[in-house]
């Protein structure tokens, strides 16, 4: 089908419903109609070709075009399109991307159950972790403990483990017993405190939850190493080793969502490799296929499985999809990629710290009150003045404002608030990265003009 752009709005605005979209606004607009991409470029359907500094929806990690990653799912299509894993059968495919996961994954994670999207991981990761307490004779062990501005997914599950306020005033969330700590977010929260004693003081906020609800009812706490779809937050360098700590102290289960930091996104293979993090449980998606096709899991730890295998009984859970032949497929040729080519190696020695020291620069802009970034993640913290951290209005729109010029310019780069975010696809070069900078200073001085003149 090939439309001009506006029958392409037409009979968008007729027939789809996009998600996490306010659709009066989207019908008065129309929405940008993305037709092929290449590397880290994106091209629409005016011509227009534009900087994709998000790789998608942070998962284009190994770039576009990759005819390669085609041809395996072709392939794979071909041989075997679909065959379920529910009663007691499996396929080469499934079977090859669990071992590879275990190989890549931390030593001790030997184990996966795959779904099909990051909520459905976390859906999972919920239901194994309650399972799993009472597969050992623990049933009120059902809380779990995750962070507000959290974001785990947009399922039932997945959004009550987020801390979105916005989502959970949608629909009555969150479900029973999961409830929401602060989130280490030092620059707009940290007051006074220097960020090494914000970040000692919001993890100790763990242990008091731990206290308060009491340990015999406490089954897990789940976090982000990074939290990105809430703003790219790096944590201050306490904050991790307290919240390890205090997992250690309480008979509580670690679960790392991995879903953005996964593959390679920080020069680590994962966030959890990033910050010598020993979680039980693991969330994985998007980079593990790169996007090219749909698929999630839940990576386990062998003395969470070993229990679930020896004492469990049969765990009621599963999707029709889960473990998809020509998903696996890919996820595997994908995983290959990333590691015979040298892709994360190359961010954690050469393009990572070029596009953070590139990226850094941006702090001398008058908008900028803060630059975050790990790796190929990066964040801009624009404020209204910064000797005093302070916020602009809400009114003033000033991320969104920023986003929109940008896009016209050619960028794409995110709005989280007034956080301006950036994940790029992991094959980014030096050159490229430099035209990202520029674009990015470009934004940042027509929005400086911009909010001026409103
Ligand atoms: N966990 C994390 C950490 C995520 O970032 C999910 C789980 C859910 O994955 P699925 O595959 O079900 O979408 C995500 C997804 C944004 C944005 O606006 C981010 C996500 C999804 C949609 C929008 O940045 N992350």
């Amino acid at each position: 089908m090939a439309l001009s752009t506006a029958q392409y709005q037409e009979l968008d605005n007729a027939h789809f419903l996009h998600p996490f979209t306010d659709h009066k606004q989207l019908h008065q607009k129309g929405a940008r109609i993305i037709e092929s991409a290449e590397g880290v470029y994106l091209f629409d359907s005016d011509g227009n070709r534009l900087l994709d500094a998000m790789a998608g929806l942070w998962c284009v990690n190994v770039g576009y075009g990759r005819k390669d990653l085609a041809e395996v799912a072709k392939n794979q299509i071909e041989q075997l399109p679909y065959y379920n894993s529910f009663f007691q059968t499996a396929h080469p495919p499934v079977i090859e991307l669990s071992s590879l996961l275990a190989e890549v994954t931390p030593d001790h994670l030997n184990r996966v159950f795959l779904t099909n999207s990051g909520s459905e991981s976390n859906d999972t990761v919920v239901r194994m972790v309650r399972h799993y307490w009472q597969s050992l004779g623990q049933p009120e062990k059902q809380v779990i403990i995750s962070r507000k501005n959290a974001y785990h997914g947009s399922t039932m599950a997945g959004a009550s483990l987020g801390g979105m306020a916005a989502m959970h005033a949608q629909g009555g969330l969150p479900i029973p017993d999961i409830v929401h700590i602060n989130q280490p977010f030092w620059y707009l929260e940290g007051g006074d405190l220097s960020p090494e004693e914000f970040g000692k003081k919001v993890a100790s906020e763990l242990e008091q939850k731990i206290e308060e609800l009491g340990e015999h009812r406490v089954a897990a706490f789940i976090a982000e190493p990074i939290q990105g779809a809430g703003g790219v937050i790096v944590p201050p360098e306490t904050y991790w080793p307290e919240i390890s700590a205090i997992c250690q102290r309480y008979q509580i289960l670690l679960v790392a969502d991995e879903v953005i930091c996964g593959f390679g996104r920080t020069g680590e293979w994962f966030g959890s490799d990033y910050y010598h993090l020993k979680p039980d449980l693991m969330a994985i998606a998007k980079g593990l296929s790169s996007g090219y096709l749909p698929i999630g899991g839940v990576m386990v730890a062998d003395h969470v499985s070993n229990v679930l295998i020896e004492e469990g009984g049969e765990f009621f859970h599963g999707m029709t999809y889960a473990g998809h032949p020509a998903a696996c497929a890919v996820a595997t040729a994908n995983i290959k990629i990333l590691r015979d080519e040298g892709i994360i190696d190359n961010v954690k020695e050469h393009t990572g710290p070029y596009l953070q020291r590139r990226w850094r620069e941006l702090a001398d802009h008058p908008l900028v009150g803060e630059v975050r970034g790990v790796g190929f993640l990066g964040a801009l913290q624009l404020v209204a003045d910064k000797a005093r951290r302070t916020p602009f209005p809400h009114e003033k729109n000033a991320g969104m404002t920023c986003r929109d010029i940008a896009t016209r310019n050619g960028l794409v780069m995110r709005a989280v608030g007034d956080s301006m975010i950036i994940s790029p696809p992991l094959i980014m070069t030096t050159d490229q990265i430099d035209d990202l900078v520029t674009l990015a200073r470009e934004a940042l001085d027509q929005t400086q003009a911009a909010l001026k003149a409103a």
